[in-house]
């Protein structure tokens, strides 16, 4: 296992995880099915895929759920349904994903039981204070800069705010909103253990080359900050 994937147990479920380049699905932007775009982030070695669809309906994104979790599970990815608890635990996704305006964390956590990843989006400090006395496993930040992928984001909230919350949180961070790959050394510095993306994978013309490309940016990234950490310590 490199050591760039963080192999971990998550705060609260104690499910197994690996972490790091995070990948949302958009079939509007992709122009491909969404169990497509999980094949090509799969063969680019993307470790976590979340399934977001604000326009299908349940029963037509239960099929294609079912699909990815198989798909998923024979390569050993994180799979996490965005929204839906019920929907999680009917195809046994290995976590689900909330924002703010959602059911609270404590309503999807009583549905889908301790062994799920509970995610839980924040978009300012004291949401992301709140967040660490709630049954989560980690939280968004962001919008980091300004994303047009999110109908009425929430006001981007810059590098800074990631350093204060990694500063004064303990819990898992995913860095999300308006990223691009020459972002990733930055973020990893500021303390983001994932980084999500929609865009910058969805648009790219071939899926899989883009996250082949982010994962070997993010290991450099990790594996450049432990090299300046072990001088510190030889110093
Ligand atoms: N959530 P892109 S920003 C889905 O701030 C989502 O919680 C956000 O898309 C948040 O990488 C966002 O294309 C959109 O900017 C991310």
């Amino acid at each position: 296992m490199p050591d760039y994937l963080i192999n971990t147990v998550s705060a609260f479920s104690f499910r197994p995880c690996e972490w790091g380049i995070y990948v949302i699905t958009d079939t509007a932007l992709a122009k491909r099915s969404h169990l497509e775009i999980a094949r090509e982030v799969i063969e680019g070695g993307g470790k976590v895929i979340q399934l977001r669809d604000k326009s299908l309906p349940r029963e037509e994104l239960l099929p294609i759920a079912r699909e990815i979790r198989q798909l998923t599970t024979e390569h050993g990815v994180t799979f996490i349904i965005n929204d839906d608890p019920w929907l999680a635990l009917e195809v046994d996704a290995d976590g689900v994903h909330v924002g703010q305006e959602d059911m609270s964390v404590a309503e999807v956590r009583k549905i889908v039981g301790p062994e799920k990843i509970v995610g839980l989006s924040t978009h300012t400090l004291q949401q992301a204070l709140v967040a660490a006395s709630l049954p989560v496993d980690y939280i968004g930040v962001g919008p980091i800069f300004p994303t047009r992928t999110k109908e009425n984001p929430w006001p981007a909230v810059g590098i800074d705010l990631l350093r204060e919350v990694r500063k004064k949180v303990s819990l898992r961070i995913t860095a999300i909103g308006g990223i691009n790959e020459k972002d990733i050394p930055e973020l990893v510095r500021a303390g983001a253990h994932n980084i999500a993306f929609i865009g910058e994978v969805m648009r790219a013309h071939s899926i899989c080359e883009k996250v082949r490309r982010l994962c070997a940016a993010f290991a450099a990234a990790r594996q450049q900050m432990e090299e300046e950490r072990e001088n510190e310590t030889e110093r």
